[in-house]
């Protein structure tokens, strides 16, 4: 054998002499080895996440499935390569004229590493930047096929899903518990192709045609001049326009209400938001809106909350979705629709179904159960997945299909048009995470990222070189097909219809639906964003609108700006019946999921820690341990939170297993002013007495052994008061919580004035 035949001999050796025990194991494959601490000199699977990154332990071995196709998982091979999978001997120092430099143009390794990081940031989406995703299933009810065709709709049939939650206004960077709507955008890998339902947490929008949507979307990102402020409403620009353009009214008024601040995306409703049109197999059309219904209820943070998460943990809605997930707790949400049948006028009880501004309250059109969605797996990669996810409100199925709503129809053009300039160009559609599951033959050619390797010569209809393939699927083989309705003779006019002049009588059916506690959350809401403003004629002029909404409302809001309230013109408030659906206050959840902090000490008995953490898990909660410092309580009991990490804002529920004392428990807290909320108990530690005060303020649900009354008393928590609990029983201090969670807070602890 020549010299060139020993090279390639030894290359093959090399690529397959690796002993399988030292073979590197895929990423995500449980590692049974010990943590490394320094660095490994012979490849090996990656290193379990750091304690700090762990997810509460497991509620159930629930299996992961992270959905994602199988050649999703590339990077392997036990050797670091170039781009070309050519092995290198170093990547830490620039191939230089000797140790002291200067560095040679050639080294191809320094100038793809640094190519390629140079390009690692895409262009983030236009609005909904921020979000956070996870993978799942949905499961049909089969109640739908009376409407619908839509086999992913039929009874048992499972489809796997990808769901991104968003904010609308922040950068990808931005915190999570910002005022803003959410986004809620969900894509079905059908058998016959993908459906995408992208709605929002709110089931109305700010515009009713989407011409308006570049003026709605300037006026409420950051001032142009200084880009400030970001992802808040609470500014001049925004303002000045909702307040000029009162067919936002509706939408912003949710927005003020606590759906614009939610607990948890596990906690949101979604909508669907426009009319869209089902078809039957007989061709039968009805009229529906989509809704999302968490079966872990709606719940909302408090502002207070929402502003401290925002600096203590931007990321708490991400890591709040993932966490659940990762602990088996998985969130549900059922798909439900209301229905209503396609008239020419395409009204319901007197409500125009074409008017994005306007919900059909649930009273006159309850919401039937169609399926459920589970999540339960979170991404593997957040670039790949729900970074480079693409949503199309015209990605339909056989059996759904669209209405001649204007917002909706600029929402068909829209979404292509922003991939290209976000995913680089026409085939995003390639991209693993948004590759349909049904199969695709399609004519598409070429283009930037082409993955295909199509064969064949005539990517052309009609051909006869290709056999005359692929073939039109007929009306009994799956094929999308429009529903024919008819379209009246018309002018062309820039017109909206008469019925979308009224801009208050829905704000006014929300507004009389909440809750006393909820109204004076939305007044709050008001006069803190207004107080942000600058320009008074804006302040004043918001005033006038919200005197056609609500007197109370309005007097409230100007009382706190320091303005006089204007009167409504004569007859401008409309008579509405409230839609008690509306509110987030007054119903029963399951307390499943939720997380409760078990706030420990030195003193605190350790038999009595496991037990309570053992009885929060039996209730299906997520317990966090509270501790001193981050020394295990016990081999089993690891602490999640040091004193000087929590915050009360991260808890639904607190519990107390042990008064912790200054001297023993009180490492670090140096700062004196913060005893003060303590009310002249120098003998507790400042930050668990600050714990217990946040949670009591912010009406949370309290429980303490019996030596938590010293705690109680020194964070002005009153131990009759509704929803605190003391005694000497673990099991009832744990029952006594979760009882407690079946109404999210303890509203009777908030006070409520406006009536
Ligand atoms: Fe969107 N919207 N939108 N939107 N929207 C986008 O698409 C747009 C509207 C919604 O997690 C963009 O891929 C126009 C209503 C969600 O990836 C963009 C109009 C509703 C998401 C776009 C609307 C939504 C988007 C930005 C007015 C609720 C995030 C990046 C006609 C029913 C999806 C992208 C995700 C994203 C345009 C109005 C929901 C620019 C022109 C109404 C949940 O194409």
């Amino acid at each position: 054998p020549g010299p060139m035949k020993k090279i390639v001999d030894r290359v093959v050796e090399a690529a397959e002499g690796i002993p399988s025990g030292q073979r590197p194991r895929m990423p995500g494959a449980p590692s049974t080895e010990p943590p490394q601490v320094a660095e490994p000199t012979e490849p090996r699977a990656p290193l379990p996440p750091k304690p700090d990154q762990l997810a509460p332990a497991p509620l159930s071995a629930a299996g992961r499935d992270t959905g994602a196709p199988a050649d999703a998982a590339s990077q392997n091979g036990g050797y670091l390569t170039t781009a070309q999978g050519v092995r290198l001997p170093d990547s830490d120092h620039s191939l230089k004229a000797g140790p002291r430099g200067p560095v040679l143009l050639q080294d191809h390794h320094l100038r793809e590493k640094i190519m390629h990081f140079d390009h690692e940031r895409i262009p983030e989406r236009v609005v909904h930047a921020r979000g956070a995703a996870a993978h799942g299933v949905f499961r049909g009810y089969g109640t739908a096929t009376g409407v619908s065709k839509a086999a992913f709709l039929q009874e048992g049939v499972e489809t796997p899903v990808f769901v991104r939650f968003s904010t609308v206004l922040g950068s990808r960077g931005s915190a999570d518990t910002v005022r803003d709507t959410r986004g809620f955008a969900t894509k079905f890998y059908t058998g016959e192709g993908v459906f995408d339902l992208v709605g929002n947490n709110i089931p109305v929008f700010f515009i009713q045609d989407a011409i308006k949507f570049p003026d709605v979307v300037h006026a409420a990102k950051p001032h142009p001049d200084r880009e400030i402020p970001q992802a808040q409403s609470a500014h001049d620009t925004f303002w000045d326009f909702v307040s000029l353009h009162t067919e936002a009214t509706h939408h912003t008024l949710w927005n003020m209400s606590d759906r614009g601040i939610p607990r948890s995306y596990r906690m949101m409703e979604g909508f669907g938001v426009h009319t869209f049109r089902l078809v039957n197999a007989e061709g039968a059309s009805t009229l529906v809106k989509f809704h999302w219904k968490p079966k872990a209820g709606v719940h909302s943070l408090v502002w207070e909350e929402a502003q401290l998460i925002a600096g203590m943990d931007p990321d708490f809605h991400r890591r709040d979705l993932a966490d659940a997930i990762e602990a088996g707790s998985f969130p549900e949400w059922e798909l439900g629709i209301q229905t209503f049948p396609d008239t020419p006028e395409q009204t319901f009880a007197g409500i125009d179904l074409l008017d994005p501004t306007k919900i059909v309250p649930e009273e006159l059109a309850p919401v039937q159960p169609i399926g459920v969605l589970t999540l339960n797996a979170n991404p593997t990669n957040f670039f790949a997945e729900t970074e480079q996810v693409a949503f199309h409100p015209g990605h339909l199925v056989p059996g759904i299909d669209v209405t001649d709503d204007a917002l909706l129809a600029g929402r068909l053009f829209s979404y292509l048009d922003t991939q290209i300039t976000r995913l680089g160009g026409p085939n995003f559609a390639q991209i693993p995470i948004n590759r349909p599951h049904a199969p695709v033959n399609d004519m598409l050619r070429d283009g930037f990222h082409q993955d295909a390797v199509h064969s064949g010569v005539a990517p052309y209809k009609p051909n006869s070189l290709d056999g005359g393939c692929p073939f039109f699927a007929g009306p009994g083989e799956h094929a999308f097909i429009e529903h024919p309705v008819p379209i009246a003779a018309a002018a062309k006019v820039r017109e909206a219809p008469a019925t979308f002049a009224d801009h208050f009588s829905q704000p006014r059916l929300f507004w009389l639906s909440l809750s006393p506690v909820e109204r004076e959350h939305v007044i709050a809401a008001y006069t803190f964003e207004l107080s942000k403003v600058y320009e008074q004629a804006i302040k004043e002029r918001v005033l006038t609108v919200l005197a056609r909404v609500d007197e109370v409302l309005c007097r409230e809001v100007a009382q706190g700006l320091g303005l006089p309230a204007p009167q409504a013109p004569a007859g401008a408030q409309v008579e509405v019946a409230p839609s008690p659906a509306l509110s987030q206050v007054g119903q029963r959840w399951p307390a499943t999921g939720r997380v409760l902090g078990i706030l420990t000490a030195t003193t605190s008995d350790v038999g009595v820690v496991r037990q309570l953490r053992e009885a929060a898990r039996d209730a299906g909660l997520m317990p966090l341990i509270i501790a001193p410092t981050g020394a295990p309580l016990a081999d089993d009991l690891a602490v999640q939170r040091t004193y000087a990490a929590a915050r009360s804002v991260e808890f639904d529920a607190l519990l107390v297993a042990g008064a912790p004392t200054r001297g023993a428990d009180d490492h670090g807290a140096r700062d004196a002013k913060s005893g003060a909320v303590a009310g002249g108990q120098p003998a507790l530690d400042s930050r668990a007495v600050l714990l217990a005060n946040e949670a009591y303020r912010h009406a949370k649900p309290l429980a303490g052994l019996a030596d938590a009354r010293a705690l109680w008393a020194a964070a002005g928590v009153d131990p009759q008061a509704p929803g605190v609990f003391t005694g000497t029983d673990a099991a009832r201090a744990v029952s006594a919580l979760v009882e407690q969670l079946g109404t999210h807070r303890v509203w009777e602890r908030f006070p409520a004035t406006a009536h």
